[in-house]
């Protein structure tokens, strides 16, 4: 029989044909880890009566779970003691936290969501973590190399943990997206999905359709031509999705295909969007980029925005390449001079 590789073994001896650094390795391992104690608390949240909402807001103005803030101080505590960790940026804490007094370069920065769709808890539906990894470039010192807003292209690494009907872990390294499933018993990640990819055609879509009379007209014009089926311009029935946790509807996409949309709108725009762009927009832009797919605003591609801010919200448009770019097009004719 022919044995799954676990995760340490995929990033060291080269089945993604790419030598990964050894410290990037120890990171990745550190994440790895916290993922799986995440899940345990999920898991057992109920019993430990860790469900429900705190008294208090995180820097976004929302109400923090419980286990969001669990979930942030296990990934601060697991990983903070990396090798070559100098910075964490969280979706939980306001500031960026610097776990080494000198940074030099080469050095890694981690940025994450703990706990992504956390209004799903109560209802036991699938949660998760997002991450992304970037590097102090070399030649730079002093202040820039505490500069933790770099571009999604300057990521090395990218993925999340889904905690699901089972636990996974996906991540990209820079080339091919592999998904690896948590083994009961062992709890080892071990790779059940290699080299995912998103076809470039779909017939399916996700977006909070509640939102419709706050979006914009490309938006609505192409919700409206996708539930017109068979009989209308596209030509074809679609179906539609939306899980409210962003981890399952990317999870899907990489997995069968589709578009995921959460758009600026009427509601929203004032502060940006809805969704992060270094711990969410990022990490999920470059997978979806690596295994085939495209990741927009509607007019930019989410990789090359230069960040302003480290909980900064972007427009989200990600998924089967012809979707995105039908929804770029649409936003293009809609801002042309009349
Ligand atoms: P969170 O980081 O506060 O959990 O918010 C992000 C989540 C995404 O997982 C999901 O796509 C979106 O918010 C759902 O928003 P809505 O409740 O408007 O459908
Ligand atoms: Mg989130």
């Amino acid at each position: 029989m022919t044995e799954i590789p676990s995760l340490r073994r995929f990033l060291t001896v080269g089945y993604n044909k790419k030598q990964i650094d050894s410290d990037l390795v120890f990171l990745l391992e550190d994440v790895a880890s916290a993922c799986r104690v995440i899940a345990n608390h999920i898991r057992n949240g109920a019993f430990e009566g860790k469900l429900g909402a705190t008294d208090d807001t995180n820097v976004q103005g929302e109400t923090q779970k419980e286990l969001d803030v669990i979930a942030n101080e296990e990934f601060v505590r697991i990983c903070a003691h990396s090798p070559r960790l100098a910075a964490l940026v969280s979706e939980e804490v306001d500031e960026v936290i610097w776990s080494k007094d000198e940074v030099e370069a080469g050095d890694y920065m981690l940025y994450f969501d703990p706990l992504d769709g956390s209004s799903n808890l109560d209802v036991n539906l699938s949660v998760g973590s997002i991450f992304a990894i970037m590097q102090v470039p070399e030649g730079s010192a002093g202040q820039a190399s505490r500069d933790v807003l770099r571009k999604g292209l300057d990521q090395v690494c990218a993925g999340y943990a889904m905690y699901g009907p089972s636990t996974m872990l996906v991540l990209t390294t820079g080339q091919s997206v592999d998904g690896f499933t948590c083994q009961h018993g062992t709890g080892d990640f071990r790779l059940t999905h290699p080299a995912m990819t998103i076809p470039e055609e779909t017939a399916e879509f996700a977006i909070n359709a509640s939102r419709y009379g706050f979006w914009d007209a490309p938006v609505q014009r192409y919700f409206d031509e996708c539930i017109a089926g068979k009989d209308g311009p596209r030509g074809k029935a679609f179906n539609m999705r939306w899980t409210a946790s962003m981890v399952a509807d990317v999870h899907r996409i990489l997995t069968r295909g589709g578009v995921f949309l959460y758009p600026a709108d009427a509601a929203n725009r004032e502060a940006g969007g809805k969704l992060r762009l270094m711990y969410e927009a990022n990490p999920m832009a470059m997978l979806v980029e690596n295994a085939g797919g495209a990741a927009s605003t509607g007019f930019e591609r989410i990789l090359d925005l230069k960040p302003t801010g480290h909980h900064q919200r972007v427009p989200v448009i990600l998924g089967s390449k012809a979707e995105v770019e039908r929804l770029i097009g649409y936003h293009q004719t809609a801002a042309a001079p009349a």
